[in-house]
């Protein structure tokens, strides 16, 4: 007998959606069919849809430590009430640091896994952080592939940009040793003269951060990153993209058949720069962000690129700040605001919503970008599809229930969300990773497919 039966629920995979019952067993999914009998537990699911828990390829989630112990946790607690059952997280470009002050990326993995373990209430992977201030990153790139990390981030813009010779260097020995990049694609040429300027004028106030990162700064970056992963041969993520110039040069590569991927995030989808013109700096803040918000035309040119699938995934880019502790009021010259908002716990909720209540994208496809998408790229093979055999980290969904995000009803360790206010259809109802409630994630260790 199953342990647990979720019994006449909508059964929702990208191939279709069909009523079935799915019977648990050891925290795998052991049959999905009509009537699968009596189990030693049951969940009612009618009416409701069964989803695959969401899996979450990009979020930034602090390290405990003596200050923030929680948060690790509090912000993995906060996926599985929004219906995220797997994350990925970037590690912080400070860890790592051995005693003599050298940083490396095989002692930030080791640094990461001491101090997260135990910690995680769902199943987590690290995506690491390559910077210019690791002594030889390239170096370790294929250890750390066959350490369970086959997916890391580098940065075309700030002070901690990679240089072209190292990206390419680094995109090289990923595609030799089964590993992917994940670009952050901006363009400091267009950008940083944007901001001596406006910093010169003394428009230093947030709204100013979003007019000088415009999308042709993205687009310019994302060409040059496309190029140069043709040239060598390599697979490319492009991690945020968010307005139409930047999906054009994705949709050109992807009709040449190269493999570039390309992510999109909730906020980029349900919001616009209409917010930056709020006289109110504590709302402003809210949204600095980078790439920032773009215009309504993007918002449904990426509805678009979701349908036709030159977006392959949606991650959340959950950045856990506070105003009280990481952005500050009042704030500060526009350069210095820390970059980024909380969306780890709203991700399906916002996707649901926007999407596949309002008619921009089928359900079957929401689960294909937020499920199945980022567990074939991500190396994830036991999890994104309602499929015998897979873990049964699944979420029943009422689809009819209103509300309205309000930070207060929210549990994530951020003392915000951007979403403020966004009325939407759709909410999680049962969370279950690996079969069971929430509580006990394990690190995964990855291989690309
Ligand atoms: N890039 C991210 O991925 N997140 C926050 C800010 C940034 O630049
Ligand atoms: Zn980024
Ligand atoms: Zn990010």
């Amino acid at each position: 007998m199953p342990d647990l039966v979720i019994a006449g629920g909508s059964i929702v995979t990208p191939a279709g959606t069909t009523l079935a019952d799915v019977a648990i067993s050891d925290g795998r999914i052991e049959r999905i069919a009509r009537d699968v009998g009596d189990a030693a537990e049951a969940i009612d699911a009618s009416g409701m849809l069964v989803l695959a828990g969401a899996i979450d390829v990009h979020t930034h989630l602090r390290l405990p430590d003596e200050v923030h112990p929680d948060r690790f946790r509090r912000d993995t607690e906060a996926a599985a009430a929004g219906g995220t059952t797997t994350v990925l997280t970037f590690n912080n470009p400070g860890t790592g640091i051995s005693d003599d002050g050298a940083r490396s990326l095989m002692r930030g993995l080791d640094e990461f896994r001491e101090r997260t373990a135990g910690e995680s209430a769902v199943d987590y992977g690290l995506c690491a952080v390559i910077t210019g201030q690791q002594a030889e990153p390239v170096r370790e790139l294929p250890s750390l592939i066959a350490s369970g990390v086959p997916t890391f981030k580098a940065f075309m813009v700030y002070d901690f940009a990679l240089p072209d010779t190292t990206l390419e260097r680094v995109m090289r020995t990923a595609a030799q040793n089964g590993g992917m990049l994940q670009l952050h694609c901006e363009e400091p040429g267009i950008i940083e003269p944007l901001i001596a300027r406006c910093l010169a004028a003394g428009e230093n106030g947030p709204r100013f951060h979003a007019a000088c990162r415009p999308p042709e700064a993205e687009a310019a970056a994302t060409r040059r990153a496309i190029e140069m992963a043709r040239r060598i041969e390599a697979p490319l993520y492009i991690v945020h993209l968010s307005c139409e110039p930047a999906l054009e040069a994705v949709a050109e590569a992807k009709a040449r058949g190269e493999p570039v991927y390309a992510e999109t995030c909730p906020h980029y989808l349900a919001l616009t720069d209409a917010l930056y013109a709020d006289p109110d700096d504590a709302e402003v803040i809210k949204r600095v962000i980078s790439p920032p918000l773009r215009t309504s035309a993007d918002v449904e040119a990426l509805w678009g690129g979701l349908r036709d699938g030159v977006l392959d995934v949606i991650g959340s880019d959950h950045v856990p700040d506070r105003i009280d502790t990481e952005k500050h009021l009042p704030a500060p010259p526009f350069p210095q605001i820390s970059n980024g908002a909380p969306g780890i716990e709203t991700l399906t909720s916002v996707v649901y919503s926007e999407g596949v209540a309002r008619g921009r994208i089928s359900l079957e496809r929401m689960t294909e970008v937020i499920s199945a998408n980022p567990a074939r790229l991500f190396g994830l093979p036991t999890k994104g599809v309602l499929e015998v055999g897979r873990d049964a980290d699944l979420v029943v969904w009422n689809p009819g229930a209103r509300r309205t995000l309000r930070q207060q009803e929210l549990h994530h360790s951020s003392d915000f969300t951007p979403f403020e206010g966004l009325e939407v259809t759709g909410a999680p109802v049962h969370v279950l990773t690996r079969g069971r409630p929430p509580g006990r994630g394990r690190f995964i260790e990855r291989r690309l497919g």
